[in-house]
């Protein structure tokens, strides 16, 4: 069955598995409607409907580490906020049943098979997350002041910190990979630890953009190579940091980049692309429950490129946990940072 065919028919019973899945969860162990209240069930729909979206991603991508890592990435984030291990595993059983009951057969053995897999997985997955930045890390104490500063809501500290570093002769590759990159990472971990709230979150990444563009005179300076690359967010997407530093890593190198930010429509990349044919272009998907539509579009630009001269690379969190899944969509090859493409673009540009 292809990859469009899993999803739809496991997408159209949506609703269903989550329902038959909560409801038995409720069933087994009816304690659960006092310890969570009313609100407590709502919740636990939520939280099925996302275990269906990787679940459902990672077996159609034929790569089901990625439902191994939603599963322990979402023991440590429900670990913080008081749920515990055993809820979670009884949650999944339930949903490992739902599969059987609403599925043909086939197709709920292979989302069975992934469910069994995580679930024997899950002991061994930490509860508690390893949280800071090392002094040893590259740039690790200017990394850890930023995000301190960030965290007391300081934004111009936080800024004059970076922009004294780069006088003092950092480069702006290492401050984009090693504080920028890094703290965001971080800030993702202390969200997920439960220690900062989203508005937080929120508050540093807006604050990181700014300081980026106060960087920007570094950037869009120095020759042109006369070779363009696109990239954007897939639809739905609203991580945009990771694709903004792709694109400036480009200009960097000497590229002409078209940054096009969050959740792009696709028929507007291939549009563009028709229009401006760039030598390259670059799609971005934090979000396992994405990558179908990275490949749709990767399939869209594909049909509209008649000559077969645009390159496609592919990143983001997904493909940094799944090898091979670049060439699951049909893409010509990911990378797992924005300093790493470059190389590869290159040797394109020559070939
Ligand atoms: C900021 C943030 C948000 C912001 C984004 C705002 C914005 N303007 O960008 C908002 C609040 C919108 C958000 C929302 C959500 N988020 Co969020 N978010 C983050 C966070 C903290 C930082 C993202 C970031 O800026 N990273 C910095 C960049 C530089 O790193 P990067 O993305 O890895 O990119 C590098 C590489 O991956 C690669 N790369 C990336 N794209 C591409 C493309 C190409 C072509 C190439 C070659 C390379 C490449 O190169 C990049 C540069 O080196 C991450 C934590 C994390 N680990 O990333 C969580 C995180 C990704 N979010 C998460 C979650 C759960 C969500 C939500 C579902 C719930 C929520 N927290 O609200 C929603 C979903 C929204 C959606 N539909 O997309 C989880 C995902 C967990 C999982 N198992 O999938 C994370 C990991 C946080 C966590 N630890 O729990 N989020």
């Amino acid at each position: 069955m292809s990859r469009n065919g899993i999803a739809g028919e496991v997408l159209g019973q949506r609703a269903a598995l989550v329902e038959r899945a909560v409801d038995r969860t409720y069933a087994r162990r009816p304690e659960l409607a006092q310890r969570y209240g009313a609100a407590g069930r709502e919740h636990c729909r939520r939280d099925t409907a996302f275990h269906v979206d990787y679940l459902v991603e990672a077996v159609a991508s034929g790569a089901p580490a990625l439902f191994g890592d939603y599963v322990a990435w979402a023991k440590a984030m429900l670990a913080a906020r008081g749920i515990p291990e055993g809820d979670l595993a009884l949650n999944l059983e339930c949903l490992r049943e739902a599969l059987g009951e609403v599925l043909p057969p086939d197709l709920a053995e292979k989302l069975g098979g992934a469910v069994d897999a995580a679930l024997r997985d899950l002991p061994g997955n930490p509860e508690g997350l390893d949280l800071g930045i090392g002094a040893h890390e590259p740039h690790g104490t200017l990394a850890r002041e930023y995000l301190e500063a960030l965290l007391r809501a300081d934004q111009r500290a936080a800024s004059a910190l970076v922009l004294a570093a780069v006088d003092a002769g950092a480069t702006v590759h290492d401050v984009y990979l090693h504080v920028f990159q890094r703290t965001q990472h971080e800030i993702g971990r202390l969200w997920q630890a439960n220690r900062i709230s989203v508005a937080q979150e929120h508050y540093c990444t807006a604050a990181t953009q700014l300081v980026m563009a106060q960087l920007y005179p570094r950037i869009f300076s120095g020759d042109r190579k006369g070779k363009s690359l696109a990239i954007a967010c897939v639809s739905g997407d609203l991580h945009e940091i990771g694709a903004r530093m792709v694109a400036d890593f480009f200009e960097m190198a000497g590229w002409d980049s078209h940054y096009f930010g969050a959740s792009t429509p696709a028929a507007g990349v291939v549009q563009f692309a028709v229009e401006h044919r760039p030598d390259v272009v670059g799609i971005s998907a934090t979000l396992a429950p994405h990558i179908g539509a990275v490949a749709d579009l990767v399939r869209a630009l594909r049909a509209a490129d008649s000559e077969g001269r645009t390159r496609i690379l592919v990143g983001g969190r997904p493909f940094n946990i799944a090898p091979d899944l670049w060439r699951e969509v049909g893409a010509d090859a990911d990378a797992a940072d924005a300093a790493s493409p470059i190389a590869q673009a290159e040797s394109w540009r020559e070939g």
